[in-house]
């Protein structure tokens, strides 16, 4: 995960610079210059031509609205490579009108459009319920939740990949996971699975693992809900610049009730340190009930800039994309709301210019 390293890296480069004309600005000082905030959206609608990423260049506007659209054919994970500007779509089987699990990329995310052809993708016959994916920047290593299979895929060099191929690693795993996020900074792996369990999985060093690898930390979540029936956490995004942990859960998938929740840990750390998988942690925050207009939030991403630390939801049931402001707690109503039609991952990029 680039994304505190790289802001650290930038910042670092402001405070140099300037250094000489002016004397050192403290570190985490807002930029003078803030990047854009682009919101890429994998769109799961029905219908020929909505399997795709919408691109909100403007997310921090106040009413945004989709400015380009990369015709992928993919419903499902999402995420853009900072360093190398590539976005990455990957897809799922169990949509009919998403037939095959060919994963894309296409160069220049920042301005590639709905002619673009991929630059390269790939296939993999055992990739066969993809959701999340998250990617290694140092190794090149995507990682895809493989969710109804109970695993982890990763490809090594993935974007050099092309045609069919297999995975270079598996991590297997007891439940079917629906999140993988990677946050290089501390070369951690987080994962949420879908149904039957309130834990979070941890592996440290997770190009390292491989196979039925025991996580190097769990991390159980008491929930909005007791019994694992209702209980559907859908993603794990983790903050190193903040140190905090955010889920989302579902609930029932249906009806459409207002029944999702958002749960915040803040001083993961620090909670890491004694938590054990004998009792389930409070969340230091659970955003809930019929205000927050949470219903399926499928996915979380967070702006985690000075002065702003927002929190992105995409809101599937509710057909929205949700804006909470950090500190959002209990039956809070979101502080902005923008419509999508049909929301599944989403990836905040705050860093490429
Ligand atoms: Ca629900
Ligand atoms: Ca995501």
């Amino acid at each position: 995960m680039t994304r505190t390293f790289k802001n650290f890296s930038s910042t670092l480069l402001l405070v140099c610079t300037l250094a000489a004309l002016t004397g050192c600005e403290p570190l985490g000082a807002p930029d003078a210059a803030p990047k854009p905030t682009r919101l890429y959206v994998s769109s799961s609608a029905a219908g020929t031509g909505n399997q795709k990423v919408d691109v909100f260049d403007a997310a921090d506007a106040a009413a945004p609205s989709i400015t380009r659209s990369i015709q992928s054919g993919n419903t499902e994970g999402v995420w853009v490579d900072t360093e190398s500007n590539i976005l990455i779509h990957a897809g799922s089987k169990a949509f009919a009108a998403s037939p095959s699990p060919t994963v894309k990329f296409y160069a220049n995310s920042t301005t590639v459009d709905s002619n673009a052809a991929p630059t390269s993708q790939f296939t993999d016959t055992l990739l066969t319920n993809a959701r999340e994916i998250t990617f290694d920047d140092v190794r090149k290593s995507l990682y895809i939740a493989n969710q109804t299979k109970n695993e982890i895929r990763i490809y090594d060099n993935a974007p050099s990949l092309t045609g069919n191929v297999t995975a270079s690693r598996v991590l297997t795993l007891p439940d079917d996971p629906w999140s993988v996020f990677y946050d290089r900074k501390s070369d951690r792996l987080f994962i949420a699975f879908d149904t039957g369990s309130d834990s979070i999985y941890i592996y440290n060093n997770p190009q390292l693992k491989n196979g039925n690898a025991a996580p190097d930390k769990v991390l159980r979540l008491k929930t909005t809900y007791n019994t694992n029936a209702q209980r559907r956490l859908h993603n794990a995004w983790y903050s190193n610049k903040l140190d905090v942990l955010y889920v989302t859960d579902v609930g029932n998938g249906s009806p459409d009730s207002a029944d999702g929740s958002v749960y915040v840990v803040e001083q993961l750390a620090t909670v890491l340190a004694t938590a054990t998988t004998a009792a389930p942690v409070t969340p230091t925050r659970t955003i809930t009930g019929l205000a927050t207009l949470l219903k399926n939030p499928t996915d979380v991403d967070v702006d985690d800039r000075d002065g702003r630390e927002d929190i992105y939801i995409s809101e599937k049931a509710g057909a929205k994309i949700l804006v909470f402001k950090f500190g959002a707690t209990g039956n809070a109503a979101p502080a902005k709301t923008f419509p999508h039609p049909s929301p599944e991952d989403i990836f905040l990029d705050i860093f490429t210019p």
